[in-house]
């Protein structure tokens, strides 16, 4: 029969009568109760979860990311599913790596099974991946969509470690984040913990083959992205330039071994592998994970660090970084090959804060020094590069008693602070420098340099 399009009154319709019944019912229903909905995670497959309301201040930094996945959401549910333990820590990474990914795509099928769960309740759910896929075109700026670990950490589910991941006070660090995004209130939000699971013993500083983690919690975000990242993202962009710029396959073949070109073809087809994600392999926390360490420190070491630390593979390094310097000194039996990662930047604001990411600490060590920036093309635009204690500051005023003074365009700031143009070749291709310059050069040589490209 066909349907009768003329109808005005669409309160007719038996489908909007029969959700006017459910809508009264709906509206009365009292604040959803944190027991129910701990009860719905857990039975969706999450190992443990939390809740935290919108307004936490633990959380204001993400408001709008929040807005913009949900209008009118409530209330944050943050939970955990564990990985398994032995299969994250062997040092045959292939294995490790799929213990990632299958935990990724649990931590995704709960947050999907939850939310239809709560979408057939009548409230209104999204569930942000755990991970990739994010807002990729939004690449380099802000790609991410939500912050999994400050939220896990207001949802009284771990804290973070030296390690700078979420540590649960029973699974320790064998565990992945997700989030769901919720428009209704829970009777009573969780607290964070009182205390912070980490032991402190610095494991996962001496696990790591480029040293990213800092003995003092600083983390050397190039390092880790450079290595472990090198088929993702900016290591992807890279080897796409090794093979443009390839003259024949001999020189692409010298530039890249077999085993890498199946790597990447693996990454490419199954899902990306981590090179090496050691600094949670070792990890001792956690009350279900401590034991063996407790009992045995040494033994740990044997069993746990050893193997990762003399596993023969390449390490990922950027020129002039700190772990080109240390690798070699520090670990024989791997091979270090000097690459670029390539986090593209357009203005200076997002590449002073991209400094902050490529900052070697070793290289500052004893610096103590206050570089003042004028961007005479963008405003004219001030900025300040502090480096002390090992630790760099940058700021977006005129500093006061600066070391030194450095004022240029913004192509001549990117060639300094991006391919190590010496600030004596600055000053020739047209900076102005005053100060002290010996300083105005330390600060330089804190970063990285990229390779030439034709
Ligand atoms: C960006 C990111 C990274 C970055 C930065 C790591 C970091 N310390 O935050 C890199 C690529 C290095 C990375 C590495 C790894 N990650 Co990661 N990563 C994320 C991601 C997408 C966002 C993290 C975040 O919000 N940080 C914000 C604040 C709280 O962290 P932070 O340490 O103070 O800040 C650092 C970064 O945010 C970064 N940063 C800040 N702003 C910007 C802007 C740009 C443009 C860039 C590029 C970076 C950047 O610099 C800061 C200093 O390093 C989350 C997934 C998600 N959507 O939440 C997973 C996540 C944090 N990663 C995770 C994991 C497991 C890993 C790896 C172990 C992967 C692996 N298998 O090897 C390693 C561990 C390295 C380490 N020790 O941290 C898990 C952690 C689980 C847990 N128990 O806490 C998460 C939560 C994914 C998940 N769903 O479980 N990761
Ligand atoms: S390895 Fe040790 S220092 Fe590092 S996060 Fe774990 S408990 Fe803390």
């Amino acid at each position: 029969m066909a349907q009768d399009h003329e109808r005005q009154d669409t309160s007719e319709h038996p489908d909007i009568a029969r959700w006017r019944e459910g809508s009264a019912i709906r509206q009365d229903a009292p604040p959803f109760s944190a027991a129910a909905l701990r009860a719905l995670m857990l039975d969706c497959g999450a190992d443990d979860c939390g809740f935290v309301d919108v307004a936490d201040p633990a959380v204001a930094d993400q408001r709008a990311w929040i807005a913009a996945l949900l209008p009118g959401a409530k209330t944050l549910v943050s939970f955990v599913c564990r990985m398994n333990r032995d299969t994250v820590r062997t040092s045959v990474r292939s294995v490790a790596n799929e213990e990632f990914h299958q935990t990724y795509d649990d931590v995704n099928h709960v947050a999907r099974r939850a939310v239809r769960r709560l979408e057939e309740m009548g409230i209104g759910a999204v569930n942000p991946a755990a991970a990739f896929p994010m807002e990729a075109q939004a690449y380099p700026a802000g790609m991410r969509v939500i912050s999994h670990k400050p939220i896990a950490e207001a949802a009284g589910l771990g804290k973070m470690g030296l390690h700078r991941n979420v540590i649960h006070p029973r699974f320790g660090s064998f565990i992945l984040l997700g989030t769901i995004v919720i428009d209704r209130e829970i009777e009573s939000y969780s607290s964070p913990l009182d205390y912070s699971p980490c032991l402190d013993c610095k494991l996962c500083v001496a696990a790591c083959p480029v040293e990213a983690i800092g003995m003092d919690g600083s983390f050397n975000f190039s390092a880790c992205y450079t290595h472990n990242y090198r088929e993702f993202m900016g290591g992807f962009v890279d080897w796409v330039h090794e093979v443009v710029e390839a003259e024949d396959a001999d020189d692409y073949d010298a530039r890249v071994s077999p085993g890498e070109s199946v790597s990447m073809w693996q990454s490419l087809s199954f899902k990306p592998g981590y090179k090496a994600a050691y600094c949670l392999s070792v990890c001792p926390a956690g009350s279900d994970v401590l034991g063996p360490y407790v009992e045995d420190k040494v033994e740990y070491r044997k069993r746990i660090l050893d193997p990762l630390l003399a596993k023969p593979e390449t390490v990922y390094v950027l020129k002039n970084s700190d772990a080109e310097e240390s690798v070699p000194q520090r670990l024989k039996t791997k091979d270090v090959k000097v690459v670029d990662y390539n986090i593209p930047s357009d203005n200076p604001f997002s590449f002073l804060f991209g400094l902050t990411l490529t900052f070697q600490r070793r290289k500052a060590r004893g610096l103590d020094a206050l570089l003042a920036l004028t961007v005479s093309d963008h405003g004219p635009m001030q900025a300040a590069i502090r480096v002390r204690k090992s630790r760099i500051e940058i700021g977006f005023a005129a500093p006061e008693n600066p070391d030194a003074s450095l004022s240029l365009d913004w192509p001549l700031l990117y060639r300094i602070f991006r391919d190590g143009l010496s600030m004596a070749e600055a000053v020739k291709a047209g900076a102005s420098l005053s100060g002290d310059i010996e300083k105005a050069e330390a600060i330089r040589n804190c970063f990285p340099v990229y390779r030439p490209r034709r």
